[in-house]
């Protein structure tokens, strides 16, 4: 009923702000448009023009709207994605296209679970890896014999998308689908499968969709049956997109309704063209899941730029993109700022285009399972949560089932923990029950609907004003530590560019010190703001002081974080191996240095702990907490060995003009130095840098951290690794090694092989990100021969 009302009341809105458009405006207002244009409308998409004033391009961008699809899809807020396949089996991240079929034999596979363990933190949406890059695909699809139904799983007979389409249903989430662009059994030049149509050179043929599999290359006008309820569709393409058409057909069409098409921009060979015919792909989406969001290399949803669970501090969700979006190829966007004022330029077309935060369980952005990989901390993934979904994005946190096919119980533990905290956290709004004002209101609007509960109402300035403060009175004092505020994009778009928070203390207004990593800038469809400590009061206000059009607030809330959630400090290793711990409340703290989580029982910290310098440790600590409990759990991996008495031997390039580059960058300890070969000269791979241990130790693997300051210039994506005990002779331990996906995840990377004895060890780049000539590296280290402290 509720419901029923508020929508007249939105109906009347949209209809009062339209003639306002045209009637209602202040005189200055009335004029300024008579003597230039009409007034803006909203529309999903504007136009910067030559002559438009700043004040009227800020209107034009307030005024972009979010598509149906995306309104949804942003409600959404938390969904999931979920990588298992072949590399979970071979324990890579990457595959090669030459898997064999044999090798997928889940024993336990249950989709259930794997719905389980995501309602469990709310998840709204799964997005299933239908067939990564390797190409093998985990439906028996008609297109390829490569698939499941070669598998012995099941006998051949399973179908892994059927069951979480089924189980997604039974568990009321929405199923998404992934589909590699990149398939390197289909790659022309996989020696498995010689007839494959990636990159072959085939004409563009008159196809129809589905296409009759019998006579696919000989006659694709053929068509076969299309699925009940859908119809058939024609494009004029080549081999491979004809398969890629037919098997995004087999998914949308079989499965019940698809809420998002995942296109990964990655590609493991590029050596092997191929060009994606995006706009047949997108038309035959738009034709068989008009509702579906078309994410990544699409027009709907915009990746965030990382994989590690970090939306931008400022995030705005209306683009501009240098033409039309369907002329657009919607290249990946990682600057720091897309859309800012300054970047709204004349030929701008400003676009509704949200971000999506991808990040996995697992540390380092590890998308399938492995033994030695290891999930991340309740804190990190407590504090993605507020660096996605509290920055305006949606987050889509990776699971990864290992090879019985479950989600292994170190996951879900670390799962179950962060939705128990976070559900704990936002199940009771302090903010109900209070009496709500404003300094400015537009008479439809007042403050009292931004604390009603429905996005689809809300408070909005009084016509003219980029200002406003919404104050709210509770009727006794509440302790909380986290605001949340939502604009109301879907009506009035994304306006508010800054903003302050401040309490009441009975005296005087203040603003309580917020993590610094939650900046007062954008606010879009939710913003999440946490203090560093608890406040106590009975009156709040949100202080806009800077917006695009009369800003809006949809939805304020406010919440009290369920166990203090600042983990200790750890930090680095001193040259004789020694950590300090740290928290900024004082509490006392214990710690484990075997992997295990922090009990109560652990060891209490008192001093600088030594670690041993012969092998990896983990360290893992946590407060104890007034009440008794323990608060959220700080831990650090220190991989390889301590670089102690280490010296380069040998290198063939190093900068040392331009800035501080050198080889002894590379094994100083210091995750902020790096190695770089000479800028302006030796730009011919290979590189390679030979460090001497000082002494003998028994390693079975090295580390390289690449260069952390954002920058991916000479970062290594092709090694060699070898190793010596006398510097005289070596032994290579690895000839051509790759590290997968380092491009979008620059992270610790850790290679294991045989155990060897060495005093020397010699690192070689064979190319780098973008076939660059430089070598760059943060730390490069070897791993002991018995690594302790795993984590699980
Ligand atoms: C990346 C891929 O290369 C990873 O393997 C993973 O699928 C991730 C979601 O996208 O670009």
């Amino acid at each position: 009923m509720l419901n029923k009302i508020k929508l007249k009341v939105l109906v009347g809105n949209s209809l009062l702000a339209r003639l306002a458009g045209i009637l209602l405006l202040p005189c200055g207002q009335i004029l300024a448009n008579e003597n230039t244009a009409a007034p803006i409308p909203y529309a999903t998409e504007q136009v910067v023009k030559g002559g438009d004033s700043a004040a009227v391009i800020a209107e034009k961008a307030a005024k972009v709207l979010p598509r149906k699809n995306q309104t949804d899809w942003m409600r959404l807020e938390r969904t999931f994605f979920l990588h298992f396949g072949v590399n979970t089996f071979n324990e890579v991240e990457w595959g090669s296209g030459r898997e064999d079929p044999s090798i997928f034999n889940p024993t336990a596979l249950d989709a259930n679970q794997w719905l389980d363990s995501i309602t469990n933190f709310g998840g709204k949406m799964i997005v299933l890896v239908c067939k990564h890059h390797d190409g093998f695909c985990y439906w028996p699809t008609r297109y390829t014999p490569h698939s499941v139904a070669a598998s012995p799983w099941r006998d051949g007979k399973g179908d892994e998308v059927r069951e979480v389409a089924e189980a997604a249903k039974a568990h009321g989430v929405k199923l998404a689908v992934y589909l590699s662009p990149a398939d390197l059994y289909q790659l022309r030049t996989n020696p498995k499968n010689p007839a494959g149509y990636y990159g072959n050179g085939s004409s563009n043929l008159l196809s129809v969709i589905p296409t009759d599999p019998a006579s696919f290359q000989s006659d694709p006008s053929k068509g076969r049956s299309p699925t009940p309820g859908f119809t058939n569709y024609t494009y004029l393409v080549d081999d491979y997109n004809r398969y890629f058409l037919n098997q995004l057909y087999e998914l949308l069409t079989e499965y019940g309704p698809i809420g998002e098409v995942w296109f990964d921009g990655a590609n493991p060979d590029p050596s092997v063209h191929e060009t994606y015919d995006y706009a047949a792909w997108f038309d035959l989406i738009r034709k068989l899941q008009p509702s579906a969001i078309i994410f990544g290399k699409g027009p709907d949803g915009r990746w965030v730029g990382n994989e590690g669970g970090v939306g931008r501090t400022t995030e705005w969700s209306v683009i501009p993109l240098p033409t039309a979006p369907g002329k657009f190829n919607w290249p990946d966007m990682r600057d720091s700022d897309l859309g800012s004022r300054a970047k709204l330029k004349p030929g701008s077309h400003l676009w509704w285009y949200p971000a999506e935060v991808n990040t996995t369980i697992l540390q380092n952005s590890q998308w399938f399972w492995a033994r030695n990989k290891h999930p991340r901390t309740v804190t990190q993934l407590v504090d993605i949560f507020y660096t996605s979904i509290g920055r305006n994005g949606n987050l889509i946190l990776n699971l990864s089932p290992d090879k019985r096919g479950l989600v292994p119980d170190n996951q879900l533990d670390a799962l179950n923990r962060t939705a128990d905290i976070i559900n704990e956290t936002f199940a009771t709004d302090l903010a109900a029950g209070g009496k709500v004002t404003a300094d400015t209101s537009n008479v439809t609007n007042s403050p009292s609907l931004a604390f009603d509960g429905n996005l689809d109402t809300w408070w909005e300035a009084a016509p003219g004003q980029t200002n406003g403060t919404v104050t709210l009175t509770l009727p006794k004092p509440v302790t909380f530590d986290v605001v949340s505020l939502q604009e109301a994009v879907d009506h009035r778009g994304q306006r508010i560019e800054s903003f302050v928070i401040e309490t009441w203390d009975g005296s005087a207004w203040t603003a309580p010190e917020h993590v610094s990593s939650d900046e007062l800038t954008t606010v879009g469809h939710h913003r999440l703001i946490r203090f560093k400590s608890p406040v106590t009061t009975d009156q709040v206000r949100v202080h806009i002081t800077g917006s695009r059009l009369e800003p809006t607030l949809a939805e304020v809330g406010l919440f009290k974080q369920s166990v203090s959630t600042l983990p200790p400090t750890i930090s680095d290793r001193s040259t004789n191996g020694a950590v300090s711990l740290g928290n900024l409340a004082g509490h006392k703290m214990v710690y484990t240095l075997d992997g295990s989580a922090p009990k109560t029982s652990s060891t209490i910290y008192t001093a600088q702990i030594v670690l041993p310098m012969d092998r990896s440790v983990t360290v893992r600590a946590a407060s104890l907490l007034s009440n008794g409990q323990l608060g959220i759990e700080g831990s650090r991996i220190f991989a390889g060995l301590m670089p102690i008495g280490w010296k380069v031997v040998s290198v063939d390039s190093q900068e040392t003009v331009g800035a501080d580059n050198s080889a002894a960058r590379a094994i100083d300890g210091d995750s902020s130095t790096i190695w770089h070969t000479r800028w302006n000269a030796d730009q011919q791979q290979p590189h390679h840098i030979t460090v001497d241990m000082g002494k003998a130790n028994r390693i079975a693997g090295f580390t390289y951290l690449p260069r952390q300051d954002g920058l991916l210039n000479g970062v290594v994506v092709k090694y060699r690794f070898e190793t010596s005990e006398d510097g005289v002779t070596w032994t290579t331990n690895i000839a051509d090694g790759s590290f997968a996906n380092i491009q979008n995840n620059p992270s610790l990377q850790e290679v294991s092989f045989a155990p060897v004895d060495a005093r020397y060890f010699r690192f070689t780049s064979l190319q780098a990100i973008w076939n660059s000539g430089w070598t760059s590296a943060a730390e490069i280290s070897v791993m002991p021969a018995r690594v302790s402290g795993s984590g699980d």
